[in-house]
């Protein structure tokens, strides 16, 4: 049984190796070409960032070093007694590129658990972060809408996420666990030029630490159009309920879709910036919530699948979206709405202790091959009307 540092050590040399000959072998083979359209358009479809862990297929989605989410789901270990992957073996999976045994996985989940109090000094090890933020966004969560409730300490023997759900004050919850696991191993990574884990690299390029790198890039997480949009979904799908009544129709939905994209609103938990099908990560949270009869009971969970049975033609009736299909925002918030974890002011923090899986990754990989300080070329207006005419 490896440690993860050992699991680690064994990929950087070869790592180091196949930059190095990237780099005097093929500095100048062209990879695309540069159009207006990404310039202009935020920079979409540009080939212009390393990241090893994930890449994004817009009609498969995600694959994390070529596994999809229901490869992962068959191959990578879970807690004792739970089902759903855990973020200790996707987080093995991202930085090594290997699938951790049972073992290996148990170990870092211990490892993780040892790190996680809450220390008075900052060590420099890349995965204390990684370690803490479970107890940190778990004070938060208490100190905000439970204060004075003495937090249980860290369990040694329970994964990340166990010990998230527990010092939340739900770990008597195996259900909310288990979502809780799934949920937070599946939004670990979604390649590198999405905001958060882009905003993370350009921080981190400057050699700036992981803790501020990573803060850099919960600022990202925090807006509408990325990591919010799964706040925003259950409080535009609770809306909805209000105004449409106990009798759910598609009609019904149909006209509050419009309603929203008239008012010139988008429609939360749908389009991508990459994806151009439905998103598995939401077919897998769907799947979970189909598993268990207590969650397709639910008023909200209903209302967000009869929305996708309607949304798709709305927003292609629309036009506008280069992608008419759901994303995971659009499930995500609803399923802990109804465990209880009613506060969706919070999810954004759920989902920023997620993301730091794929974006520490990235960093350690910075820092291991010696990735130098990010640095684009910017133009202006004039400068490209002059290199359209040359
Ligand atoms: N509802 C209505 N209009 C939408 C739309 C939606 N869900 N998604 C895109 N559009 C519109 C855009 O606003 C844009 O309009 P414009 O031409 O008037 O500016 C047009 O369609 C083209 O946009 P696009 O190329 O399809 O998308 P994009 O790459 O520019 O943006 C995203 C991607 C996710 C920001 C956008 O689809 C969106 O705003 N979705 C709703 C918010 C959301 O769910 N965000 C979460 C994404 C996943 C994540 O990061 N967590």
């Amino acid at each position: 049984t490896k440690t993860i540092r050992e699991a680690l050590e064994e990929v950087v040399p070869r790592k180091q190796l196949q930059l190095k000959q990237l780099k005097t072998e093929h500095s100048q083979a062209v990879l695309g070409e540069v159009t207006v359209e990404n310039v202009v358009g935020g920079m979409r479809g540009l080939k212009a960032m390393l990241w090893e862990a994930s890449v994004l297929d817009p009609i498969e989605g995600i694959r994390f070093h070529g596994l999809a989410i229901p490869d992962c789901q068959k191959q990578l270990p879970a807690a004792p007694g739970g089902k759903e992957i855990i973020a200790e073996s996707m987080f093995w999976l991202l930085l090594t590129g290997k699938v951790p045994t049972e073992a290996e996985t148990r170990q870092l989940s211990r490892e993780l658990a040892e790190k996680g109090d809450l220390p008075e000094y900052i060590e420099k090890l890349i995965d204390s972060l990684l370690a803490r933020l479970p107890a940190l966004a778990a004070r938060i969560y208490r100190n905000v809408y439970n204060p004075g409730k003495p937090i249980p300490a860290i369990n040694k023997d329970l994964d990340l996420v166990g010990n998230y759900v527990n010092m939340l004050g739900f770990g008597d919850n195996h259900d909310l666990t288990e979502y809780m696991r799934l949920y937070i191993a599946i939004h670990g990574d979604h390649e590198g030029g999405n905001a958060s884990a882009h905003t993370t690299h350009l921080v981190g390029s400057t050699l700036a630490d992981p803790f501020i790198s990573y803060s850099a890039a919960l600022y990202a997480l925090a807006g509408p159009l990325h990591g919010l949009a799964n706040q925003e979904v259950l409080r535009w799908q609770m809306n909805m309920q209000k105004e449409i009544g106990d009798e759910i129709t598609h009609d019904k939905i149909k006209e509050f879709l419009w309603k929203t994209l008239k008012s010139g609103q988008v429609v939360p938990g749908y389009g991508h910036g990459v994806l151009r099908n439905p998103d598995p990560r939401f077919m897998a949270l769907q799947q979970f919530c189909e598993s268990r009869p207590q969650l397709l009971d639910d008023r909200v969970i209903q209302l967000v699948r009869k929305t996708y049975e309607v949304a798709p033609a709305v927003l292609k009736e629309h036009g506008k979206t280069k992608n008419p299909y759901p994303n995971v925002d659009a499930t995500s918030g609803c399923v802990l709405y109804h465990y209880g974890l009613t506060q969706f002011k919070y999810y954004t923090v759920i989902f920023g202790v997620s993301r730091a899986l794929g974006c520490l990754t990235q960093l350690v990989w910075a820092r291991a091959l010696g990735l130098p300080i990010e640095r684009p070329k910017s133009l202006s207006m004039d400068a490209i009307e002059k290199l359209i005419k040359n």
